[in-house]
């Protein structure tokens, strides 16, 4: 089996907001702050029904927590303020928190109202380590929000979330490669995921209490007991787990658009002036939608309907026609081998408004990614080759089949 150290390091981020619904109110109405607040009371007023969603810290300190019976919660916490949940309020503020970590990568996974996954393993190199972006990100929420999240870094999701509890409220815990089963072994068992009451139990009776006693365990007895699930949850508490972070919708966000020619042809000219066209079109919906596009996409098909799709990720978003042709054009040599084509597309994706990435780049002396692009492509093809004024001779004209595919 692969050591984990034998896979390149990810550098992933657990954002969990702190008291969610609770920090919202009290934001809201300043005379709540430094209170005991409970969110979930029964809209129609009295102590009996519902459930507690969240307390405010203040109201921990009473034993109050999530999933308590509001009846209970009022007999350990007889002063504190009981309100509705506002959830159109938290939905609101939880988009704008997922926003803002938008800034910050594309690979943003949301698992629920205030937390999500990050993974800056490949924004790195721009943005700093996975501490610096995770400082950045924290000021970036309590400035525009007034809310303060917690936040784990680690190489894997799994630690990244156990980090991020570690030190509520407003905490940042930083787990580095290597470090994983000995941060994990001190901590009870059922902090790993698909450990519930029952798994506690049946491990209890193993001996296992923290962690660290079942990643010591004796792995066949440890499957005798438990099967092939032993195995993975025994990976888990040695700091082993491989699940990436799935940004959310990323097919869905795409901005494209493609052309099938009237007859197939090999004709440059022709191939060239509809790649800038596309290019022109994509760019223009992109700026009206005020997006720029890290990762742009050349969709192929030739005669004979064999299509192919080729893709290269900038370390910046562009919104403008000339430098996305400049980039789909080099996607199109390394594609193209002379055959009559019958389809091109070009679709950008991977979005960001105000990208910090940019910031970086402006003030940077290295060429900028579209100047190394054309270079690449003077070497490859002659100094020529992106003169586009060459290139403006008979535009295909749009037909019927053209779509957008977004
Ligand atoms: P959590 O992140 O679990 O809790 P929290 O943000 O209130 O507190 P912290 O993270 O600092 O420990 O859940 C986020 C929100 O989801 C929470 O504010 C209210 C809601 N929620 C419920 O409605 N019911 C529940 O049982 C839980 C756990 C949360
Ligand atoms: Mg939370």
């Amino acid at each position: 089996m692969a050591s984990p150290e034998s896979r390149s390091t990810r550098t992933i981020l657990h954002v969990d907001m702190d008291a969610f619904f609770a920090a919202v109110e009290q934001r809201d109405h300043p005379e709540l702050r430094g209170r005991p607040v409970i969110i979930g009371a029964d809209p129609r007023g009295g102590r009996g029904r519902g459930v507690v969603s969240t307390a405010s810290y203040e109201a921990r300190r009473f034993g109050v927590g999530s999933a308590m019976p509001i009846s209970q919660a009022w007999r350990a916490c007889p002063d504190g303020v009981y309100l509705p949940p506002n959830m159109e309020r938290y939905a609101a503020e939880s988009r704008r928190v997922m926003e803002i970590l938008r800034r910050f990568t594309d690979r943003v996974e949301p698992v629920s109202i205030d937390e999500a996954f990050l993974d800056m393993t490949a924004s790195q190199r721009a943005l700093g380590s996975g501490e610096v972006v995770a400082r950045r990100l924290k000021d970036a929420i309590h400035g525009e929000t007034g809310l303060t999240a917690s936040v784990g870094v680690a190489p894997s999701k799994l630690v990244a979330k156990v980090a991020s509890d570690m030190r509520k409220p407003d905490g940042l815990v930083v787990v580095p490669a290597g470090e994983e089963a000995a941060f994990l072994a001190p901590l009870p068992v059922r902090r790993l995921w698909g450990v519930g009451p029952r798994m506690e139990e049946t491990l209890a009776k193993l001996g296992v209490v923290t962690i660290g006693d079942l990643a010591a365990l004796d792995p066949a007895r440890l499957e005798r007991r438990l099967g092939t699930h032993g195995h993975d949850l025994q990976a888990l508490a040695r700091g082993i787990d491989d699940r990436e972070v799935h940004a959310d919708s990323e097919e869905a966000k795409s901005i494209g658009q493609e052309h099938t020619f009237a007859s197939d042809t090999k004709d440059p000219e022709r191939l060239r002036s509809l790649l800038l066209d596309l290019s022109d079109t994509v760019a223009a919906r992109l700026r009206a939608h005020g997006l720029k596009a890290r990762t742009l996409t050349l969709k192929y098909r030739d005669d004979r309907f064999r299509t192919t799709t080729h893709a290269r990720t900038l370390p910046a978003g562009l919104d403008s026609g000339d430098e996305i042709f400049e980039v789909i054009r080099v996607l199109f040599e390394e594609v193209h081998r002379g055959r009559r084509v019958r389809l091109l597309g070009v679709s950008s994706s991977h979005f960001g408004a105000d990208t910090p990435q940019l910031e970086l780049f402006a003030g940077d002396e290295d060429p900028s990614p579209v100047d190394r692009l054309r270079d690449q492509v003077a070497e490859r093809f002659g100094k020529g080759s992106l003169t586009r004024a060459s290139l403006l001779g008979r535009r295909e004209r749009r037909n019927p089949s053209d779509r957008p595919e977004d």
